[in-house]
């Protein structure tokens, strides 16, 4: 409870920042995306991650505030760096259940384009396969939206109660490898086997593709010899700051 009034005064407040996590092509090392994710910057506390408030502004229904202003955000400053001259890439952005189902979704990320002057392509939105259970829903979302011209991943893919009908269901873009099958991959014969066929199949069926949690140079390896083409990981990135991201990330003008 002390939590979950804490949250509303931080939301009130304006306590939150994005950090953002460089996506990158391994070839030749280029950032191809950032996934925003959000902090709760506590004036006592310091930097909380959002393992610890997301499921309380999730009970509380204090995320259809929280998750448009990390819309806005998100694409506020993806508009500003593309002004700046900083690279055309998207920004992707993780969704909770509650919101894909909000009925005012699709509204309501038409406006935030429309305020922030973002174009569409540049947005990207992270769903998880459990909040597609119901397909006739998620089918008219997910029209919906990719008819605005936003990109959809599928976050955390392999983990859930996957359905491969999803796949040829729905619009979707890219399929992100969960990282539970990438921690042991250079150890474990089967999360490789595992690993190589998402791959595979994601070929296939003309989805682009990102690995995400490789923290070290063997597990790069085996993701680029499985013709893994975007990576998502500590091994080149963990999530940063704004000015953090410029500095490292952006060449000076
Ligand atoms: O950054 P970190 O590893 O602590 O993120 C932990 C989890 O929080 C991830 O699963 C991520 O998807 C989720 N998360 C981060 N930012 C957001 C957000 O803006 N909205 C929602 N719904 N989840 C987020
Ligand atoms: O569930 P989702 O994919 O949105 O989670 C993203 C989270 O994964 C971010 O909070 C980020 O901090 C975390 N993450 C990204 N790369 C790595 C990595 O290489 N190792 C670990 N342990 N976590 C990572
Ligand atoms: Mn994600
Ligand atoms: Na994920």
């Amino acid at each position: 409870v002390e939590m979950e009034i804490n949250l509303r005064k931080a939301i009130e407040h304006n306590e939150f920042v994005l950090y953002y996590q460089p996506q990158i092509r391994p070839i030749d090392s280029r950032m191809i995306g950032m996934e925003a994710l959000v902090r709760w910057k506590h004036p006592t506390k310091g930097m909380l991650p959002p393992g610890m408030f997301i499921s309380i502004a999730e009970e509380t229904g204090m995320i259809y505030e929280l998750g448009t202003w990390v819309l806005r955000e998100a694409c506020r400053q993806m508009r500003e760096w593309h002004d700046a001259g900083g690279p055309l890439i998207p920004v992707s952005v993780n969704l909770s259940s509650q919101q894909f189902h909000q009925t005012n979704l699709v509204a309501y990320i038409r406006k935030i384009l429309d305020e922030t002057g973002l174009d569409p392509q540049y947005l990207e939105l992270e769903i998880t396969e459990g909040m597609m259970m119901d397909a006739s829903v998620s089918t008219v979302i997910l029209n919906e939206l990719t008819a605005l011209g936003i990109r959809i991943s599928l976050d955390d893919f392999g983990k859930g109660y996957s359905s491969l009908s999803y796949l040829k269901l729905f619009p979707i873009h890219k399929l992100k490898i969960d990282r539970s099958f990438i921690s042991d991959i250079t150890n474990n014969d089967s999360d490789k086997a595992i690993v190589a066929t998402i791959i595979a199949m994601a070929k296939h069926l003309n989805l682009e593709v990102i690995a995400e949690g490789i923290e070290t140079k063997d597990q790069l390896d085996i993701l680029m010899a499985n013709e893994c083409k975007e990576i998502q990981g500590f091994y080149y990135s963990r999530p940063l700051s704004a000015a953090d991201v410029e500095a490292a990330f952006f060449v000076p003008m």
